[in-house]
């Protein structure tokens, strides 16, 4: 572990997660838009389902604000107003494809939002930085491993782009400052889920 790295998967938290990790960050589903085959429908499920949770997680992320103190503030605010850009952009982008923005939440989304929102009021604060930094770490090693080409060459540089990046660098820190032995569990559960959600965009 180093504070002063700017390798944005250098912390023990991703380390001590091991296959957990792997398994979060590799899918069916990454691979289907690596080698094109990837089925509309699996990817109309993935959006729909992942504006659901990004509607959750700017919840989660405005209860984490109003827990913190001071000095982690400046961040998680940064977070919550580049999240409020990312749900117009996610509206924009299920409209365009005819989609309902009401569609249904899909079980497994419902199970991930459902242990975000209590986490954000039950678990210490250094759980809560380790979950946050895990899955923003999670997408970006996921959609950063594809080529920027093909239908969904924006969805791959929105998790790709450098500024992107440095938010992930940023939470680390946040999260390694503050590092406590229960947070390894949080973060355990949290990859899980995120698997999860790929097997559900592929599967139904
Ligand atoms: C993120 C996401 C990353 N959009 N969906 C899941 C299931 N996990 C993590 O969050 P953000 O706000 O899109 O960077």
């Amino acid at each position: 572990m180093s504070e002063q790295s700017s390798e944005p998967f250098d912390s023990n938290l991703i380390r001590q997660a091991g296959q957990l990790w792997e398994r979060a960050t590799h899918s069916p589903f990454l691979e289907g838009i690596r080698d094109g085959t990837l089925p509309k429908e699996a990817f109309h499920r993935w959006l729909i389902q992942d504006y659901h949770f990004v509607k959750a997680f700017l919840r989660f992320l405005g209860a984490l604000l109003l827990r913190s103190d001071r000095p982690q503030q400046p961040l998680l605010v940064e977070g919550i107003v580049a999240l409020d850009h990312e749900l117009a952009w996610f509206e924009k982008q299920v409209q365009a494809r005819g989609l309902d923005l009401k569609s249904p939440v899909h079980p497994f989304c419902q199970r991930y939002n459902d242990f975000m929102l209590r986490a954000v009021h039950e678990e210490s604060l250094s759980g809560l930085y380790a979950m946050l930094y895990s899955l923003e770490a999670c997408y970006l090693a996921a959609w950063s491993s594809l080529k920027p080409e093909g239908p969904y060459q924006e969805f791959v540089e929105r998790w790709s782009d450098p500024r992107f990046r440095d938010y992930v660098i940023k939470l680390r820190s946040l999260a390694e400052n503050q590092t406590d032995a229960p947070s390894q569990g949080l973060v355990d559960q949290c990859l899980r889920y995120e698997e999860d959600f790929w097997t559900m965009a592929m599967s139904g």
